[in-house]
């Protein structure tokens, strides 16, 4: 069994803080679960041009509000707590917080530890680790 405490890890190389995000990856690949899984603040006002093309994430919304556009459809999506969206298409996306929102993210195939978004929007397969 794996447990893990938040706020604790939060203060180790699990915390990835890159532009108007941070992310604590609770579990990642040499967890060997299959997923990784990570609490992620957006912040204020952020707005993410996304594009997850090696991997499939679900996202689901604890707190704050905002909303996705899926870029192959124009369509919005209002995002507050309790919606739960997946890119099961590797789907291109626009990400906008309009209040800070802290999101619970699973990925598959798992992040490796220090990803940040590559120029198009994407996760290189293998990151630097932890
Ligand atoms: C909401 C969202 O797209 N989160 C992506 C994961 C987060 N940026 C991370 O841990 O890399």
């Amino acid at each position: 069994m794996i447990v893990r405490d938040f706020n604790e890890s939060k203060h180790t190389r699990r915390r990835v803080v890159s532009e108007g995000w941070e992310s604590v990856r609770l579990l990642l690949k040499d967890d060997d679960m299959g997923f990784s899984f990570h609490i992620t603040t957006i912040y204020e006002g952020a707005e993410l041009h996304l594009h997850y093309k090696n991997h499939f994430e679900s996202v689901y919304c604890v707190s704050g509000e905002g909303s996705i556009e899926d870029c192959a459809t124009g369509e919005v999506h209002e995002i507050k707590p309790g919606v739960m969206y997946a890119l099961d298409k590797h789907d291109k996306h626009i990400l906008r917080g309009k209040t800070e929102m802290v999101m619970a993210c699973c990925f598959n195939p798992p992040v490796t530890g220090r990803e940040v978004h590559q120029a198009d929007g994407s996760y290189a397969l293998e990151g630097e680790a932890i």
